[in-house]
């Protein structure tokens, strides 16, 4: 037992802007940590360039037009110099270290094995994964799968990085298969998003392109973090700022990047480090009163509207374009003030100066992401979004719209390709290209696949890339849902904690990465992606590929295919996948919006979905833009419970942790801490630095706990927490849901502290032995890490 040298994680809340030289200094870093140097910079070259590869960082798109020549971002160097790492998962590796040994270790520790470089298998009552060969590897999977005694034994999850080409063979095997099982990340992410805005204008996609971002008069940015999250959006909001343009931000914290930005290519003010500042307006709500804030924002409108008699509201465009005005208004009169300023714990006159800024802009964009769509009324968020667009005519024209910051580069086009627990509308197109006949049922997605996954209803579980246990919520019920599969498998680069929780048999099937050349026997090969502002472009590998034994995602699909269904379904998968031409060429057949696909990707930059809402097309059930009431539902939480949001750092890609810094928060090598307001800390007896069990409050009546977090006072509001997924998903109950779009609701979830139970103090600040101990401690109290 060791007393810790400095039990206080380091809190330096500075004023510095975000980008700048720490940016390239980081880069720089964690290129060298990866030992990427030299392939890593390669890499960095093509990213995001025209006939490159595209950043598996986010899905902010690039410019059309004067590409800059380092069109990449410090956190996307860093999720390519992931991938590039010299470190490697070897079977000598597995031999090592047993599947108990590897199950205590955090998800950070086994990314940091490096790339798997083989398929692996773990035969049942083994303690070791070891080799087995591609062929042995598909015929396996596909005995089993021919054993099920119903297709919707089987589950097949998609994470978003996964290629066009890649998610549409898969989506086409589940279904021959016979099921839509296909839960996929998107559902803890944006689904929001889109049942909201499809309810509202009738597609669920953004509705700008980086272009309007020139035109706004105003830029509204609710619950998103893009310094860290989407680092070249601030290229975007600094442009948009020196040519004038004002910037709203809606977040409960002060992100750093929200505030002011120097970019790291101009070299004066990297040197002077002074900023651009982004935001002009800044409001401060308690987590969960998003509703509440737009709708004092739309009262006031209507304030501002009748003693103006009829100037704010584009009446022209709701009598042409919209229903619901009426009884909207009718509801904005019947919302009390106090109901919105208690639930936000803004007054009236902090919402007015972004009502003003809303009002005296012309054209106006809201930007958004998990902020807004982790909620229990997630889509009201996103209909408030909309209302408030649709009140001004904010639709269809330059400099205006609605902005889903989508997260993984390419789940909007994962969707768009049919990864979709419901069949997507083109379902007899695909059955005509392919001659089979599709299943019609609705299909399981996250939320709704891990309470059948505890009580074995899935015999056989697919993952392509992801982290199915570590995103998840309820990680304690994920766990036991793993346990009962008979038979896993997942595709991917480097090992999580998921690949090691499968209690039956489980394979790890090594695939290439972004970065890599995918030769084929057609030739080497690009596969293609969907941006957030729906922009499909190509993107094509350079660097060798981390191990010869690796597959694409693609052939490791069409491998699957053929071993599991009869004579393959009829299917000439390896033609498919010879030349991923083929892919596409049946692509184009079957999904309206990609005719002549191959040769549409091959112009420079690629081809623009087109948009119906951006036409002023109304595909909703009314023919109408609707604008829809949002009840304010009461947040008011029993005395001594918090509203913990959970939050990503400056160093993570999801459950992928780079390092133990959040730089923009000044918070240093730690990651099991919860950000609290100084008068919570105080009221409950505590100090900055303690150490503290927290225990969330589900409707369900289960006790949920995250052992050992170090209190960080932090300017969040009052009575509400904040700390960092994926350590915090134990805490979120699966039933903590959207009801219309099944979406975690990972940004509220009532917690409680308590000082932590005996013993803890002596774990020491090494956030490593702080995460062992922490798995200790949930071994005994049954809860997850
Ligand atoms: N480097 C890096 N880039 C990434 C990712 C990554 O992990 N690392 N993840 C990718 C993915 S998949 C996604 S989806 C995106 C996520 O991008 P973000 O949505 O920016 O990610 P979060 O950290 O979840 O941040 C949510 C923000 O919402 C705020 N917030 C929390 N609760 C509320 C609320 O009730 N109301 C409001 N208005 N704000 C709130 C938080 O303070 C925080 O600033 O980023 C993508 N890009
Ligand atoms: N509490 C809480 N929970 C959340 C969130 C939150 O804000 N709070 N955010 C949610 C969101 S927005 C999302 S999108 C999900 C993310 O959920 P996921 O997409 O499931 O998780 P990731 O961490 O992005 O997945 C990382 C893993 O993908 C694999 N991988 C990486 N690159 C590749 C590749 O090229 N190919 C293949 N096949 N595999 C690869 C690696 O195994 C890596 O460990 O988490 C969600 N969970
Ligand atoms: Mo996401």
């Amino acid at each position: 037992m060791r007393t810790p040298p400095d039990p206080q994680p380091r809190h330096d809340p500075g004023a510095k802007p975000a980008g700048g030289m720490p940016a390239l200094l980081s880069t720089m870093r964690q290129l060298a940590r990866e030992k990427a140097i030299v392939p890593g910079t390669a890499a960095l070259r093509v990213l995001n360039q025209e006939h490159g590869v595209d950043c598996p960082g986010c899905a902010w798109p690039e410019p059309r037009e004067h590409r800059s020549s380092f069109e990449f971002c410090e956190n996307g160097a860093k999720a390519v110099a992931a991938e590039a790492t010299g470190k490697r998962a070897t079977p000598e590796f597995f031999a090592r270290h047993s599947v108990e040994e590897l199950r205590h270790q955090s998800d950070w520790w086994l990314e940091q094995q490096g790339r798997v470089t083989q398929p692996m298998i773990l035969r049942d009552e083994s303690r070791h994964f070891v080799p087995i060969s591609w062929d042995d590897a598909f015929a396996r999977a596909g005995e089993a799968l021919r054993n099920l005694e119903n297709p919707n034994q089987a589950a097949f999850y998609t994470s978003g990085r996964t290629s066009n080409e890649a998610a549409f063979l898969y989506q086409l095997f589940g279904r021959m298969l016979g099921t839509n099982n296909f839960p996929d990340c998107s559902n803890l992410c944006h689904e929001s998003s889109g049942v909201g805005l499809k309810q509202t204008m009738g597609i669920g996609k953004g509705a700008v392109q980086l272009e309007d971002f020139e035109k706004a008069d105003a830029i509204f940015i609710i619950g998103q973090n893009p310094g860290t999250n989407h680092p070249r959006m601030l290229t975007t909001l600094q442009a948009a700022r020196r040519r004038g343009a004002e910037i709203v931000a809606i977040n409960p914290l002060r992100e750093r990047g929200l505030l002011s930005f120097v970019h790291p290519q101009e070299v004066g003010p990297t040197l002077t480090g002074k900023g651009t500042e982004i935001a002009t307006v800044y409001l401060q709500p308690l987590p969960g009163s998003d509703v509440a804030v737009l709708k004092g924002m739309m009262k006031q409108m209507l304030d501002a509207e009748r003693r103006d008699r009829g100037r704010v509201m584009d009446h022209g465009f709701i009598r042409a374009h919209c229903t619901g005005y009426d009884e909207l208004v009718a509801d904005l009169d019947a919302t009390p003030w106090t109901q919105i300023t208690e639930q936000s714990g803004l007054t009236q006159s902090e919402i007015l100066k972004a009502t003003e800024v809303y009002i005296r802009s012309r054209a106006t964009i809201v930007c958004w992401a998990m902020g807004l769509t982790q909620h229990e009324n997630a889509v009201d968020n996103i209909i408030a979004c909309s209302n408030l667009l649709l009140l001004r005519g904010n639709v269809g024209r330059p400099g205006a719209g609605p902005c889903p910051v989508r997260g993984h580069s390419n789940v909007q086009g994962d969707r768009t390709m049919g990864i979709d627990h419901t069949p997507p509308p083109w379902i007899e197109a695909l059955e005509r290209e392919f001659g089979f006949r599709a299943p019609r049922d609705g299909g399981l997605d996250v939320v709704n696949a891990i309470p059948v996954m505890a009580d074995g209803g899935i015999r056989f579980f697919m993952t392509m890339g992801g982290n199915f246990l570590s995103a998840s919520p309820d990680t304690a019920m994920v766990g036991e849902g793993l346990a009962r599969i008979p038979l896993s498998v997942h595709v991917t680069t480097k090992l999580n904690r998921t690949h090691v929780s499968g209690g039956g048999e489980v394979m790890i099937w090594p695939c290439l990465g972004r970065t890599e050349t995918d030769l084929r026997a057609g030739g080497e090969q690009f596969v293609t992606v969907e941006d957030s502002m729906s922009v499909v472009h190509s993107s094509q590998g350079r660097n060798r590929p981390a191990s010869p034994h690796l597959r694409s995602e693609p052939s490791i699909v069409a491998g699957l295919a053929k071993a599991a269904l009869p004579d393959g379904g009829g299917v000439e998968w390896d033609a498919l996948v010879a030349d991923y031409d083929r892919i596409r060429d049946a692509i184009s057949r079957v999904i309206p919006g990609f005719e002549n696909f191959n040769s549409r990707v091959r112009e420079p930059a690629g081809f623009v979905l087109r948009n119906t809402a951006a036409h002023r097309e109304w595909k909703t059930e009314t023919g109408k833009a609707n604008l829809v009431i949002t009840p304010t539902p009461s947040l008011r939480l029993p005395a001594g419970q918090l509203r913990l949001f959970t939050i990503r750092s400056h160093d993570q890609y999801n459950t992928t942790i780079y390092g133990l810094d959040d730089r923009y928060r000044g918070i240093k090598q730690a990651r099991r801490v919860i950000l609290m307001h100084a008068d919570d800390i105080a009221e409950r007896g505590l100090k900055a630095g303690d150490w503290v069990d927290v225990r969330s409050h589900g409707a369900d009546g289960r006790e949920r706990e995250a052992p050992r977090f170090r209190v960080v006072e932090y300017d969040v509001p009052k009575g509400s927490a904040a700390a960092y997924f994926p350590e915090a998903n134990v805490l979120v109950p699966v039933g903590s849901r959207d009801r219309r779009s099944n979406t975690p609701s990972s940004k509220m979830i009532p917690v409680t502290v308590q000082p932590a139970r005996a013993g803890v103090d002596v774990v020491g600040a090494d956030e490593r032995l702080v995460h062992r101990a922490a798995v200790e401690a949930s071994n005994l109290t049954g809860a997850a890490v």
